[in-house]
């Protein structure tokens, strides 16, 4: 059987871009995400295009319940997942602490955090009985410096960066490996999502430069999945050419 790849996330962005990747080069996929309609269409597409096995898992990562559900359903055989892409994460608002939404907050940290976590304790087990695996944890350049009024969304993807290097350890005995993914500006829905919707707000984050595709991303998970099995890459911060820092662009 051929290699098994769980994407969280998959309905849009980097995601979807790492199933699509994957899929293409004959690896059977596990996808999940909230808006079953867009994870079937791609589930469909993906099977059709690149004749693989495919499952599409439809539930909230912030549910523990829902997690250990989703994941039990899996068919004899797909518990043997090789690598898991812990990536479905969001930002939601952008101001400063003191004027917090907290149902934002709650979000972020139910969804970047606990969720990881969630994912992360259901499907461990099952690499750490097989002594083999891969995990790569979507950060972002949001967890290696903090940028003004990223206050909780920089906290949640510190927890994520910090978490990377604790399962690394974890995980060593066991000849899995651990990737820390930390992204800069990647255009995806991300900051739609931010800006609750406000499309000229996201569209202005991406202005004046060349912004990363999510595609720049999964080709970049690819590349590190399919190195020889001693190599670890770690960590990895990746920007657009125009982005020295969190926060300072070359715009035009
Ligand atoms: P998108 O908004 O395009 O994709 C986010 C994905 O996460 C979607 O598939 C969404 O699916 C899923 N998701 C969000 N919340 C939940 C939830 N509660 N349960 C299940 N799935 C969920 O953004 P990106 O592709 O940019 O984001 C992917 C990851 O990359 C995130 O962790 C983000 O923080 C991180 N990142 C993004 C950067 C950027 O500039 N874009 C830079 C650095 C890191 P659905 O809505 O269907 O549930
Ligand atoms: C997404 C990148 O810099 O907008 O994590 O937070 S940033």
């Amino acid at each position: 059987m051929s290699k098994i790849v769980c994407v969280t996330g998959a309905t849009s962005g980097i995601g979807r871009a790492t199933a699509e990747i994957f899929a293409a080069n004959g690896y059977n996929l596990i996808i999940t995400g909230r808006r079953k309609e867009k994870l079937e269409e791609l589930g469909e597409e993906l099977v059709n295009k690149h004749k693989i096995d495919l499952i599409a898992l439809n539930f909230d990562v912030r549910s523990n319940e829902a997690v250990n559900k989703a994941f039990d359903s899996l068919p004899e055989g797909w518990r043997n997942i090789d690598i898991l892409v812990n990536n479905a994460g969001l930002a939601v608002g952008l101001g400063p602490i003191q004027e917090g939404v907290i149902d934002d907050w709650e979000r972020m940290i139910d969804t970047n955090i606990k969720g990881l976590l969630y994912v992360s304790r259901k499907v461990l087990p099952w690499l750490v009985e097989r002594k083999k695996g891969h995990v790569f944890n979507i950060a972002s350049i949001a967890g290696k410096e903090t940028y003004l009024n990223g206050n909780v969304y920089c906290a949640t993807k510190t927890a994520v960066d910090s978490l990377s290097r604790a399962m690394r350890m974890d995980m060593v005995p066991y000849g899995i490996k651990v990737t820390n993914v930390a992204p800069g500006a990647v255009e995806t829905e991300f900051s739609i999502v931010r800006f609750k919707g406000d499309q000229q707000r996201a569209d202005n984050v991406y202005k004046g430069y060349e912004p990363l595709t999510g595609k720049d991303i999964a080709d970049t998970i690819y590349y590190v999945a399919t190195m020889p099995d001693h190599v670890c890459i770690n960590d990895l911060i990746i920007t657009p050419k125009a982005q020295a820092s969190a926060g300072i662009f070359h715009k035009e």
